[in-house]
């Protein structure tokens, strides 16, 4: 009965639940391949009229799925955490030899597989929370602010990269990372620090082949399919 709820009404938010549990969620999973693309919580053509079908099959079936095997084979012969999450607050203690491949291909995989989970079909999203509302208010001033800061953040990033909203002391801060840089990440590396809530993929191949050069419009766009109960239960973790 808990397991029907679980899987029927709360799927997307426990996926991204699991991303940020720490102890032994993945346990289960062979020590050669410690970490795995998860399925999608849609089908590739939910998005159709925002993200393309095609872009979709290519981000989470070529793209993501590169980044994990590539953190696998990084992570032999290494005591890795299992937990992705926990993955990134430990890349700055990585020798130096390991550290480019795992910060990229680790960091693809988080930042991915927590983006799987913020994106809802159009009507499906939810709404922003009292309790997530009040720190958007307390923070910017307004949502309609919020919203204008994001952009920014997501147009300023030059080439590839991510823009977030995050927590951090109780307060939502927006930034941006490069390449698959992440806020849960060492400052020293990342440039931001906190816990996201909310990302958004800035690089060309989330976007260019509907909107080519116009990431303006994809960002646009995008708004229409936030998860918003995602970020609540994020927000609220
Ligand atoms: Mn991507």
């Amino acid at each position: 009965m808990k397991r029907r709820f679980f899987l029927n009404t709360a799927a997307v938010a426990a996926a991204s639940s699991l991303l940020f549990r720490a102890e032994n969620s993945f346990a289960y999973l062979l020590a050669e391949d410690q970490y795995s693309l998860p399925s999608l919580p849609y089908t590739h053509d939910a998005f159709d009229a925002i993200i393309d079908t095609q872009t979709m099959q290519i981000h989470h079936g070529k793209h993501h799925a590169s980044y994990v095997a590539n953190l696998n084979k990084a992570s032999v012969g290494l005591q890795l955490p299992k937990s992705p999450a926990e993955l990134m607050s430990r890349i700055h203690t990585l020798p130096d030899e390991k550290k480019s491949a795992i910060r990229n291909n680790g960091g693809g995989h988080f930042n991915h597989t927590l983006f799987w989970t913020l994106l809802a079909p159009q009507t499906q999203g939810g709404e922003p929370s009292a309790e997530v509302m009040q720190a958007i208010q307390s923070s910017f001033g307004s949502m309609d602010t919020m919203k204008e800061q994001f952009t920014a953040a997501a147009m300023s990033r030059f080439g590839s990269g991510w823009a977030w909203l995050y927590k951090k002391n109780n307060r939502l801060l927006i930034g941006s990372t490069a390449n698959q840089d992440n806020p849960l990440m060492d400052e020293s590396l990342s440039g931001i620090s906190g816990k996201p809530i909310l990302c958004l993929d800035v690089w060309e191949h989330a976007y260019y082949l509907k909107y080519q050069n116009r990431r303006a419009d994809y960002v646009k766009a995008w708004w229409n399919i936030v998860n918003w109960n995602t970020v609540n239960s994020l927000f609220a973790e």
